[in-house]
């Protein structure tokens, strides 16, 4: 079981995070990702499934052509947990300049 993360930690967490927003009425983040194409947007979505399944840490997206929608929370812990914050880090980083925050 994944535990939640303090609100100190949270708290550095976002600071950390570019460009990902709290939901509102929930313990998750989001982050909207703009590629250059359909393609490029679920190349990189392939790649995120591959390690969200690694990770058994799943993502709630949605995509329409070259817009990805991304919000993350750890149901099991009923909030964020590190994984949330490892995840979105490896987006970030795979995303590049390709993937821009919205
Ligand atoms: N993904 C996310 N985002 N949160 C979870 O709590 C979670 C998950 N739990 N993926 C995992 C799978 C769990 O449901 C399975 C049974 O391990």
């Amino acid at each position: 079981m994944t535990e939640k993360l303090k609100p100190s930690e949270k708290k550095a967490a976002m600071a950390k995070l570019k460009g990902w927003t709290k939901v509102r009425g929930r313990e998750a983040i989001k982050k909207t990702f703009v590629f250059a194409d359909f393609n490029a947007a679920f190349g990189w979505m392939s790649r995120v499934a591959m390690q969200a399944e690694k990770m058994d840490h799943h993502p709630e997206w949605d995509n329409v052509y070259k817009t990805v929608n991304v919000v993350l929370t750890t149901h099991d812990a009923g909030g964020l947990s590190a994984l949330d914050v490892k995840l979105a880090g490896f987006m970030d980083k795979t995303a590049g300049a390709a993937g821009r925050g919205k």
